[in-house]
């Protein structure tokens, strides 16, 4: 069985990093290992929420995998709190890199052209260099222009041309697979691009365009490509059942009479990603 550990945040209420992460990698077939980073009453988006960093915890938990052999076949980052926790991170990727291990960094840290609460310009500088580390990114539209130094406009606004050449630009910077999510198909369809480098192939993924913010929808859509991945699918294939899971997964909330707005509900879909693989 492949085994991912992942690195983010876990927020007891508000459905989204670590508690996204978990059920959907262990349902892809995937043994998930954790680090969390912080510990968060909810998620940032809430009115107020306390936050405990445990970026301290993260070289003594390393010193132990270290002698106990543990050895990983992805690495895999999400949410973030600060940009030192990126450099600490960064050396766990250094320790733990071996050979046949991929390296997926989801930059999670803005969506709608905003910084999530309590995120900074200096998170964006970090990033970067980070993110070039990486074997496969997954950036939202807004997380690609910050990426790429770009002013953010709206989705609708972006040519298929000008997707395309940040595709690749995100591509010279390092990561081999480039996936940017949040995009605009005309009205009535949003969905994904993708850029295999390695193959030299760009693809595309939609689905039906729901309008509204949903939360945690960017943590599902990455733990879906790196589990498929896991599962020996091609960057397009994997990011074609984010895709669609993802959609899946906004169905089932528009359907319940308590719309959560934390969070959608991916509980109900969990038994078709089985399917996937
Ligand atoms: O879903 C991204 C995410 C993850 N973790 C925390 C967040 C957010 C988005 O707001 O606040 C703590």
């Amino acid at each position: 069985m492949k085994r991912v550990i992942t690195l983010q945040d876990i927020s007891c209420v508000g459905k989204c990093s670590l508690t996204a992460a978990i059920p959907v990698l262990s349902c892809l077939g995937i043994e998930t290992a954790v680090i969390p980073t912080a510990l968060l009453s909810t998620h940032t988006a809430f009115d107020s929420f306390v936050s405990v960093d445990l970026s301290k915890e993260i070289d003594s938990i390393s010193e132990q995998f270290l002698k106990n052999n543990i050895r990983f076949d992805a690495i895999y980052t999400g949410y973030l709190g600060s940009y030192e926790q990126i450099n600490e991170i960064s050396g766990f990727i250094d320790i733990f890199r071996k050979e046949d291990c991929i390296v997926v960094i989801d930059p999670a840290m803005a969506d709608d052209g905003e910084l999530y609460a309590g995120l900074s310009k200096d998170f964006v500088d970090h990033m970067r260099p980070f993110t070039s580390k990486a074997d496969v990114i997954m950036p939202n539209l807004t997380e690609a222009c910050l990426l790429l130094g770009m002013e953010y406009k709206e989705p609708s606004l972006f040519p298929e041309e000008e997707i395309r050449q940040m595709l690749y630009r995100l591509a010279d910077t390092g990561p081999e697979g480039v996936v940017i999510t949040g995009i605009h198909f005309g009205e009535a369809e949003m969905g994904a691009v993708a850029y295999d480098k390695k193959r030299d192939i760009v693809s595309e993924a939609r689905s039906i365009r729901h309008h509204g913010r949903f939360l945690g929808t960017g943590d599902i859509f990455s733990s879906v490509v790196t589990g498929c991945m896991l599962a020996g699918q091609s960057l397009a294939g994997a990011t074609e059942h984010a895709v669609h899971f993802v959609n899946r997964c906004i169905e089932e909330t528009e359907k319940a009479d308590d719309k959560r707005w934390y969070g959608v509900n991916f509980e109900s879909c969990l038994g078709e990603l089985t399917g996937y693989i």
